[in-house]
């Protein structure tokens, strides 16, 4: 095995170790350093044949459809995707922090609207001052759905914004977003997860980056007055619940399947600004948040508000029973609850090991003072860098090795004799990667319907992997079965910019539309408008209303034609045209482009979307429909006059 370094120590000696911050840090970077050198010289391609005769149950023949969903991450993209599982087929992106080209997701008055509604006025300033009306990127990490009792039920999905501080809703009925909300007071959103029982009543959002407690400017450089926020969400308003000020920052979090607990790991107990600094401890924490206590607090009125959220103080010292910090080797990443409804596990990243947290142990850390530490009941030692764990619902754990290159399989029960002294290795095997694992997935593994039939790698490099294609790589996905002790590589497939997460559902718990609900929500504003105008939105419509210098163009659309295909509007005016799909069939999606507008939009079957945009310079400009949908698709278009402004 070759290993390169520019400290000459190896990756293994430095990795192993869990105390010297400096060390540690330049582990990360040693890492680094040796994964893009060397990886291909790691002798990791040793066990990955394709996929083998084993691999067998995880081919999806053409014309066939996948048994589950996967419902995709794609970090600094800002979107969701959804895949089906096992095949890795893309089968929908789903614009949500993003602006979208296609769908026009940021261009439609219906998406600008959910995109505004819950900024906050700071950043709506922001946006005015930067002349955008919506955020133009996000950075979306976690996808995960709604609970009801501890599994998945379909409802919705909800997935965070670390670049801008949002919490974004989809609704699984038709797969859009329908609510953005910006967090105050936090910052920096990362980990993010729903209540799991007895339902998603709450949405569970970390903030990572520490800033002052009011950041109007009049702290800056001064972190010691820093501070963080847990946020809960109401998971069916959207609305926030309360806030929990903290110690250290926050990565990410899971819930319990009882609804007492909810957990954040932290890799900067220490409040450190730099690299150096929040490496400098042996230890960190995990947060655990009691939410009867949190919830009574509130009630009792022991909070402050603060930009509209009632803030309750969790942090260190201050002996009330919101919080308890659980220390934790060594800046710990991944946050996982098993399926056994009994162990957490804490992946340690600097730290070779994972801590698994017996949470029926917490009770006696709030209640009985308890010695933190105590709810640990293992700590196996498993390889470099581990980030996060899936579960198969038979007791394992399958935790990424970040550093390694590999995921280890290990029992969680065995782990836990070992802890106590017994001499038993908890691991049952190890399998590379390609290359660096970040999160990891298993068929509905977050759930109480875990279950051992695939096992999902989401690598963040792909080096040799697939044929070059400039210095910007892609990452790179791989799928293995899971089979006894034995996992078989059966895809192996590159990924645009930057799944972070998964969840894999199973496919009798989504049950989309096909067609648009007339009624439906998502247009209620653009119905109001119309009813003013005195135009039935649910029929054929070629209604032009002029109110000053505002145009209103309400024309539906019926393959292949828009119900207007000219009209004209002054130079200067403010034009919105308000299209309905007429046609009720599947996949009859239609679109809506005006031509060196920089509008387009997608309009589905049955569906309202509007759109408004400023005729600046006069002249004939062609409308078009740019979503396929007929033999004369191409004739669908029309024509905008725009009448020079009288001089
Ligand atoms: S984080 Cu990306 S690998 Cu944002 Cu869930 Cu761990
Ligand atoms: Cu309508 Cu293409
Ligand atoms: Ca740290």
């Amino acid at each position: 095995m070759k290993e390169e370094h520019k400290s000459g120590l190896s990756r293994r000696a430095l990795l192993g170790a869990t105390a010297g911050g400096a060390a540690l840090a330049g582990a990360v970077g040693g890492g680094r350093l040796a994964l893009t050198g060397g990886a291909a010289g790691l002798g990791v391609l040793a066990s990955t044949g394709a996929a083998s005769a084993s691999g067998e149950g995880a081919t999806v023949a053409p014309g066939q459809l996948d048994e589950y969903y996967g419902f995709w991450s794609s970090g600094q993209c800002g979107e969701m995707r959804i895949l089906g599982i096992p095949s890795m087929r893309e089968l929908m992106r789903v614009p949500v922090f993003n602006i979208c080209s296609a769908t026009g997701w940021g261009i439609t008055n219906e998406s600008k609207k959910i995109m505004t509604e819950g900024l906050t006025e700071k950043t709506k300033k922001y946006l005015a001052a930067n002349g955008l009306e919506v955020p133009r990127n996000g950075d979306l990490h976690h996808v995960h759905m709604s609970f009801t009792e501890g599994k998945y039920d379909g409802r919705y999905l909800f997935m965070n914004d670390k670049a801008n501080t949002r919490v974004a809703r989809v609704r699984c009925d038709v797969m859009k977003c329908d609510k953005i909300v910006e967090i105050p007071n936090a910052k920096g959103i990362h980990g993010l997860r729903p209540q799991k029982w007895p339902r998603t009543n709450y949405v569970f959002a970390n903030g990572e980056d520490e800033v002052p407690m009011v950041n109007d400017g009049t702290i800056l450089d001064k972190p010691e007055e820093y501070v963080n926020f847990y946020t809960a969400l109401n998971a069916d308003d959207m609305t926030i619940a309360w806030q929990v000020m903290v110690s250290g920052n926050l990565d990410n979090t899971d819930a319990d399947y009882e609804g007492k607990y909810a957990f954040s790991t932290s890799y900067n107990s220490e409040m450190g600004m730099t690299l150096a600094d929040m490496t400098s401890a042996d230890m960190d924490h995990v947060v655990v948040f009691n939410i009867a206590e949190i919830e009574k607090g509130i009630a009792d009125g022991d909070f402050q508000e603060l930009n509209g959220v009632k803030v309750i103080d969790g942090r260190k010292g201050q002996n009330k029973n919101y919080t308890r910090y659980i220390p934790i080797p060594n800046n710990p990443h991944g946050c996982n609850m098993a399926p056994d409804k009994i162990h957490l596990c804490i992946g340690g990243k600097l730290s070779p090991t994972v801590s698994v947290i017996d949470v029926r142990k917490l009770d006696d850390v709030f209640y009985k003072d308890a010695d933190p530490r105590s709810v640990v009941v293992a700590e196996p030692e498993l390889g470099l860098g581990p980030l996060h764990t899936a579960f198969d619902g038979q007791g394992r754990a399958y935790t990424t090795l970040f550093l390694d290159s590999q995921v280890v399989v290990w029992d969680i029960e065995k782990a836990v004799r070992a802890f106590a002294g017994e001499a038993v290795d908890p691991i049952v095997t190890k399998q590379d990667v390609h290359y660096q694992p970040g999160h990891n997935s298993t068929a509905e593994g977050e759930t109480l319907d875990a279950s051992a039939k695939f096992y999902i790698t989401m690598n963040k490099f792909s080096k040799d992997r697939f044929l070059n294609v400039g210095p910007l790589k892609p990452e790179n996905e791989q799928v293995f079965t899971i089979d006894g002790d034995k996992l078989t590589l059966v895809h192996d497939g590159p990924t645009f910019a930057e799944p972070h997460d998964s969840i894999i559902v199973h496919a009798s718990k989504v049950n989309p539309l096909s067609v648009w609900n007339r009624q439906d929500q998502m247009w209620a504003e653009t119905r109001k408008m119309a009813e003013a105008d005195g135009v039935d939105l649910d029929d054929y419509q070629d209604t032009i209303i002029r109110d000053g210098n505002k145009v209103r163009v309400y024309m539906s659309s019926q393959a292949p034609q828009f119900a207007i295909e000219a009209f004209t509007v002054k130079q200067g005016d403010e034009v919105t045209v308000i299209v309905t799909n007429l046609d009720d069939i599947d996949d009859l999606t239609h679109g809506f482009t005006m031509g060196n507008h920089g509008v387009a939009m997608e309009i589905g079957p049955q569906a309202t979307s509007s759109v408004t945009f400023i005729a600046a310079q006069a002249g004939v400009y062609w409308y078009y429909c740019q979503w396929f949908c007929h033999a004369l698709h191409m004739e669908m278009r029309g024509r905008m006059f725009v009448e020079p402004k009288a001089s």
